[in-house]
């Protein structure tokens, strides 16, 4: 299916980018600016200003708390990718079995132009949709969507390297941002894998879907990658790994905080728990004091005491049910397309369009 506008937004030769056309809506186009070329910016975006209250008022909250970006400096990046290859975390090479497995069924039921992934991207699980879209379709737009611009330029030089037909648009923004600027009628394929959404607590779940629902255009798609509901035998270690890898990737937010507010938390002076919620259906990772202490934020003039064995949840890691997942989306407005699984129905990957 050839898309009748994709061909109609040509950039003038000044605004200097790699391709001759743009998946920018019409009126989203001189907004953005391509530099890096084949990167693009919004102009005037501001994405690293520290946000320091938004710190503080999770941690003035009761219970005390983060929001899970956090998580994600160049050191919790480091750390999360060796995450994904430890023996006890199955989520990431069980997606990857999943959609090595069905790229060819997931591409032929969503009929596009244009995959978008929110998530830097260049994966192994995003590599099975490439090559079957360009087998499938002989052409492919890639836009990943990113905060950072080093994940993205990573990205575009991977695909360059061994997709060179592919044309890239890494778009450096806030999820919300980058998928509400894209064209409407440009048929897409969103792709947010990894279970990302289990991140996500009860407010941004919906808020998130919200936008990206109303983002979406009628030939638009989303695939969805969600950790499935099991034995907590399974659950925990993946969250509280033999090597400590994961209890090095929740601590380090607090030497994030302290770099982006100055405070003083003692990494030697806390310790990792992780459990399974069984009520909420979600991993719940904190960190717990081993002593008092006095945290104090000088910029902000605040302090709070941290008192021995009190908590702070850096991270929840929400399971889901498929079906009941299902059907919460639908009332958002994403009906169900196709559901994959694992033979041991571990992870699903779920095909929804508007
Ligand atoms: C990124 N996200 C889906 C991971 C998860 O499984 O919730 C983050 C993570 N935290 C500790 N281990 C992995």
């Amino acid at each position: 299916m050839s898309h009748p506008l994709s061909i109609s937004f040509i950039v003038s030769p000044a605004m200097k980018q790699e391709t001759s056309r743009t998946i920018f809506a019409p009126n989203e186009i001189s907004r953005w600016s391509s530099e890096p070329d084949g990167i693009w910016s919004r102009r005037g975006a501001d994405l690293d200003s520290v946000p320091t209250l938004s710190i503080l008022t999770t941690l003035w909250d009761q219970p005390r708390w983060l929001e899970a970006y956090h998580l994600y400096d160049d050191q919790g990046s480091e750390l999360f990718e060796k995450i994904c290859e430890l023996p006890e975390y199955y989520l990431t090479r069980t997606e990857n079995s999943i959609l090595e497995t069905q790229a060819s069924n997931i591409i032929a039921a969503a009929p596009v132009e244009c995959i978008v992934e929110l998530g830097a991207g260049y994966s192994k699980k995003t590599v099975h949709l490439l090559t079957e879209q360009l087998r499938q379709r002989g052409h492919c737009h890639f836009a990943p969507i990113d905060v950072s611009v080093a994940g993205l330029l990573a990205s575009q030089a991977a695909v360059r390297k061994d997709f060179p037909q592919i044309e890239f648009h890494g778009i450096h923004s806030r999820y919300e941002e980058g998928f509400a600027a894209v064209d409407k009628q440009l048929p897409k394929l969103f792709v947010f894998l990894g279970s990302t959404i289990g991140n996500f607590n009860q407010t941004e779940f919906p808020r998130f879907f919200r936008a990206l629902a109303s983002a979406m255009g009628p030939n638009d798609y989303l695939l969805l990658g969600a950790d499935r509901v099991k034995d907590k035998g399974i659950l925990e270690p993946a969250y509280n790994d033999s090597r400590g890898i994961t209890a090095a990737f929740i601590l380090n937010v607090f030497r994030n905080v302290n770099r982006l507010l100055g405070s003083n938390f003692e990494l030697g002076k806390m310790r990792y728990h992780s459990w399974f919620n069984p009520e909420w259906q979600q991993i719940e990772m904190y960190a717990v004091a081993g002593e008092e202490q006095t945290i104090r934020f000088p910029a902000a003039n605040a302090a709070f005491t941290w008192k021995r064995q009190d908590r702070i949840l850096v991270e929840i890691s929400r399971k889901f049910e498929p079906k009941r997942l299902q059907e919460q989306l639908g009332f958002i407005g994403l009906r169900p397309v196709a559901h994959y699984s694992d033979p041991q129905e571990w992870f699903s990957v779920l095909l929804l369009r508007k």
